[in-house]
């Protein structure tokens, strides 16, 4: 598998080497990511290991990069889908467990422990996957991918259900700088990507000015740099 991308440069070098001085000390060795950069969910879990200041290697997978359907990879993800981590012999496969994992090992202060600010986190996170995903789904496939026939009209149905769901955040994002209160945490490392699609789908949205505020707060944080990308 052809390795792509090493260490990025987020954050001031001097943490990235401790990081990876760290690591080789303690005999953990560099983590993997197995994924394309365009990929919704693997733009979650790097978003993760950015803010975690985690060093990484990626390695493309998925689509056209193909070996997902190799055994090595199907041994490590019997899914055959993106994103896949290797962390020091722990695979781990699921974007949100793995951005749970990340955070919760390297970076706890985006990872709440109280019981009820942990369920708060979780709940946008479990929004994100069951709520905000489909609809997106339906609109970024015919226009973007360009996979099918585009139906306008299951395109404009998919279309009020994101400006309904995505109003929700605004609302939420009207009263609080970060989707979890004042700082940024986990569901904000799993949103971050899903508004980055939506905000740059060619439909026509309405004003979400804190929605909006909110995103471009993110793109001056760490997993800014993972939301560089043009959709593809
Ligand atoms: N529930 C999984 C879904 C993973 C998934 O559907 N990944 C897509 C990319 S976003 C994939 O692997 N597509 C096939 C491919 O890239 O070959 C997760 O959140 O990690």
């Amino acid at each position: 598998m052809r390795k792509v991308q090493r260490v990025r440069a987020a954050w001031p070098l001097r943490f990235r080497v401790f990081g990876y001085l760290f690591r080789v000390t303690v005999g953990e060795g560099m983590l993997k990511i197995w994924g394309r950069t365009n990929s919704l969910n693997v733009q979650k879990a790097l978003a993760a290991l950015e803010e975690a200041c985690v060093p990484y290697e990626r390695f493309d997978a998925g689509l056209a990069f193909g070996v997902v359907n190799t055994p090595e990879y199907r041994a490590m993800n019997p899914n055959g889908l993106v994103p896949t981590i290797d962390d020091g012999g722990f695979v781990l496969w699921e974007s949100n467990s793995i951005i749970r994992y990340v955070c919760s090992k390297y970076a706890p202060h985006l990872s709440p422990v109280d019981p009820q600010a942990r369920a708060g986190a979780e709940r946008w996170m479990d929004w994100q996957l069951t709520t905000l995903l489909d609809p997106l789904n339906a609109i970024f496939r015919p226009l973007v991918r360009k996979m099918g026939t585009p139906d306008v009209a299951a395109i404009e149905k998919a279309r009020v259900e994101c400006v309904q769901n995505f109003a929700i955040l605004d609302n939420v994002l009207a009263r609080q700088p970060f989707v979890t209160g004042a700082t940024f945490g986990i569901a904000d490392c799993c949103i971050a990507p899903v508004a980055h699609r939506w905000l740059n789908l060619p439909v026509e949205r309405v004003p979400s000015p804190h929605l909006e505020a909110w995103y471009a707060r993110v793109l001056e944080r760490p997993c800014g740099t993972v939301l560089e990308l043009p959709l593809s």
